[in-house]
């Protein structure tokens, strides 16, 4: 089918046309699949998915993909030219969102009926370009004419304290692989204008809510104004949520109290709560009672935890609620009049004393499942962070350990890796990830593990041109790529491998040369508003500078911070890497997924025992992973009892403290910003509240010692096939069978 079609294709025209024919097949072989369908279905409510570039993906998905590339290489094109024309929709932030994204297509893949849900920001993250070694953010548009974007006639009244506005629902196609379609929805304003943002910023007018409404993901929301319009959004989004799941179900013959038979909803982290109250207020307007709609919407709920971070866990003064949602207040009145009726413990409580509502309470009382998202994560709910609610409802707690959509995380990113594999053991793999398992018996294999370390070397030497192409940055593709790619925050101590960097370079001036050279490759973006974490996007900026222009240390240490990382530079760094970055202090990183993708690559990880490291570390053993730094116990801890202090541990070791004062060195100063370079200073030596300089000495060694053990090549090779074979367990499709088993039951 469209064999012929595709040929012509790729025949004529320039890539921008061949793109363009390209997306109008793909919609059309998307067609021809047909609908997943099912009396049950599971929305997955998400103020984020971030679902990176489509073309590829779909192709891959309808199992057209190889002979597109075949037809475009006759011609003299390649899949990767094609694919530099399609925007990348940014709309999420990083971990969260990309996991939605996962979720869809294993949904799909596994047959499953499933529909995001979600708005349709028409700007999206921002996108990230340096100045002065500087953030500085700049709008991101991502929609077109043409586009995997189909605007349908479905729309709902939204109702806003003195206002109702009209909504438009766009849908996008989610393929699976081998299977039929889902969709993700994504609902907008027609009244939203582009044009108020001023300047080549991200400036706007936050309070003219009908135009601005899906202009930006999360909006900086520093200010009252900005968490004013954060839940203009959450309820706008989770109103028109409610509105679907009741037509739809209704449509396919519900009562409305048999609503969970036709409908559950996966609440991602506290943003879409408000569908609880808005489900229940609904319900009670199609003349339900109260306390039966309550019993309805708890039943069809299940909330997913993402972060323990105390700021992400989302609360609000009940006055914002009032402001914004009048409708919704005295329902979640009543729902926390239930608890306290029930429960007197005050940190159960969604109201609290200062009148300020617990999201994540609502979602705990109000639904059937809580779940963590890696087993780590889960047992710190459990034990300290949700305490007081496992006490209450130990039933409702359970793991559901993240997974990566291995169509994308390998398949599409990695066609050679892919194509090796699939020569040795099979594809079967394709469609059951555990299968990966059988290439351990290529372990003593000498030429199998050069043919795998030689494609790792290949697709190193397609990172390096594309960053001489992109970024004009020179890297020794000989060199190890050390990848550290993930949001900017100082839980997750980007600012330690700084560090790392400036000892490297004063280790480099002091004459010791290192055998192989290292290339630091960093990826991040900064919250607009997070001065901290822009600070240390300067340092790293910085040094960058610093180091690459000495020729006495860059030809052994170089630097790169990738400009504007997101899905697309991911698809192209995490197959080059050779050392997997995954330094978050113990307890703090709930899960992570990048260090699935590089696992699956065959990057070797240096980490702490922090998230989904945890696994990681038990499915490939003690001889294929770096682990160092403090225990999640010995943080928690040091919480517990507020007696950490960076300022004790700088005075104790004059090793550590050249290091931090290296921030504020002339060498800095002469290429950095005075100001930010002190702060950060000032905040890793009397603040550092992530605990940089309890681990920074043991990472230090623990990567010296990483280093010199990949000059022992076999040894290395090793290590690479055997995290490329246990990587099966975090695909996304034993995730979400999971969450089937044990939640959805579709
Ligand atoms: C992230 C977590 O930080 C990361 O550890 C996890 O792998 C990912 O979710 C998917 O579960 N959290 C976010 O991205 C986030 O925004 C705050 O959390 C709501």
């Amino acid at each position: 089918m469209f064999e012929q079609e595709i040929e012509s294709i790729a025949a004529g025209g320039s890539n921008e046309e061949i793109y363009y024919n390209l997306l109008n097949l793909t919609k059309r072989a998307i067609d021809q699949k047909g609908r997943i369908e099912g009396k049950k279905k599971v929305y997955y409510i998400s103020a984020e998915f971030l679902i990176g570039k489509l073309l590829s993906n779909n192709l891959i998905n309808l199992g057209l993909y190889d002979q597109v590339n075949e037809a475009l290489k006759k011609h003299g094109k390649t899949m990767a030219d094609i694919e530099e024309i399609e925007p990348e929709p940014s709309l999420g932030n990083g971990g969260l969102g990309r996991l939605a994204a996962c979720f869809l297509d294993s949904i799909a893949t596994l047959g499953l009926p499933g529909d995001g849900v979600g708005l349709n920001y028409h700007l999206g993250l921002f996108k990230q370009v340096f100045e002065q070694n500087m953030q500085k953010e700049t709008p991101n548009p991502w929609i077109q004419d043409q586009s995997w974007l189909r605007r349908t006639d479905v729309g709902y009244p939204v109702i806003f304290h003195n206002k109702t506005v009209q909504s438009v629902m766009y849908e996008i196609d989610v393929t699976g692989y081998d299977n039929k379609v889902n969709t993700l929805k994504l609902f907008d304003l027609d009244s939203v204008d582009d044009s108020i943002v001023q300047g080549d910023g991200i400036w706007f007018d936050k309070d003219e809510i009908t135009k601005n409404l899906t202009l930006f993901l999360y909006p900086d929301d520093s200010d009252v104004q900005g968490q004013l319009l954060r839940i203009y959004q959450q309820y706008f989004m989770v109103s028109n949520a409610a509105q679907l799941i009741i037509d739809e179900a209704l449509a396919k013959g519900s009562t409305l109290y048999d609503l969970p038979d036709y409908a559950v909803v996966q609440i991602n982290d506290t943003h879409p709560t408000m569908v609880i109250p808005e489900l229940i207020r609904l319900l009670v307007n199609r003349g339900i009672e109260m306390n039966d709609a309550i019993g309805i919407v708890s039943r069809m709920c299940a909330y997913t935890n993402h972060t323990i971070l105390a700021e992400a866990l989302e609360k609000w003064p009940m006055w914002y609620l009032e402001k914004v949602v009048p409708q919704l207040v005295p329902i979640i009145k009543m729902l926390d009049v239930k608890v306290k009726e029930k429960y007197s413990d005050p940190r159960v409580a969604i109201i609290d004393e200062n009148n300020t509502v617990h999201m994540a309470h609502i979602d705990i009382h109000y639904s059937t499942s809580v779940n963590g998202v890696a087993y780590l994560h889960t047992e710190i709910l459990k034990n300290s962070e949700l305490k007081p609610f496992y006490d209450l409802y130990p039933q409702k707690f359970n793991n559901k350990t993240n997974g990566i959509t291995f169509r994308r995380w390998l398949l599409h990113c990695n066609h050679p890796l892919t194509d090796y594999i699939t020569d040795k053991i099979g594809a079967d793999f394709k469609k059951d990830a555990s299968k990966l398992e059988d290439l351990l018996k290529y372990q003593g294999d000498q030429k199998v593990l050069d043919d795998i370390y030689e494609i790792k070397r290949r697709k190193k030497k397609e990172l390096a041109a594309y960053l001489k192409e992109k970024e004009n940055i020179t890297v020794d593709e000989n060199s190890v790529f050390d990848v550290q790619v993930k949001r900017l925050h100082e839980y997750k101590r980007q600012q330690m491998n700084a560090l790392y960097v400036i000892h490297k370079y004063l280790d480099i001036k002091a004459g010791n040369k290192p055998k192989t050279p290292v290339t630091v490759i960093f990826g991040a973006k900064a919250a607009p508003a997070y001065t901290i974490a822009k600070d240390i996007i300067h340092l790293i900026l910085c040094l960058s500078e610093l180091i690459n222009n000495d020729p006495e240390v860059s030809p052994y240490l170089k630097v790169v911070m990738l400009e504007n990382y997101n899905v697309s530079y991911a698809e192209k760094v995490i197959p080059a890497a050779d050392i997997s970055e995954q330094i978050s202090l113990a307890s703090k990183e709930a899960s992570g997924t990048g260090n699935m993708k590089f696992m699956l690559n065959g990057a070797i990880t240096l980490g702490t025992e922090d998230g989904a490291n945890v696994e990681i570390h038990q499915f490939v053993g003690d001889d294929n992973i770096y682990i160092f730094g403090k225990s999640s116990e010995e943080v928690i801890e040091h919480y517990a009892k507020a007696d950490y202090s960076a300022e004790a541990i700088y005075d104790a070791d004059p090793e550590i403290a050249k290091l931090v004062d290296f921030i504020i060195s002339k060498e800095m100063f002469a290429v950095g910003n005075k100001k930010s370079l002190i702060r950060l200073y000032m905040e890793l030596l009397t603040k550092d509240w992530f605990m940089t300089l309890l681990d920074v000495k043991e990472y230090i060694q623990v990567k010296e010692k990483m280093l010199a053990d990949y000059a022992d090549k076999k040894a290395w090779e090793k290590k690479m096939i055997v995290n490329i074979a246990k990587a099966g367990f975090f695909s996304s499709d034993r995730t979400i069978a999971q969450y089937n088993e044990d939640i959805w039951h579709l």
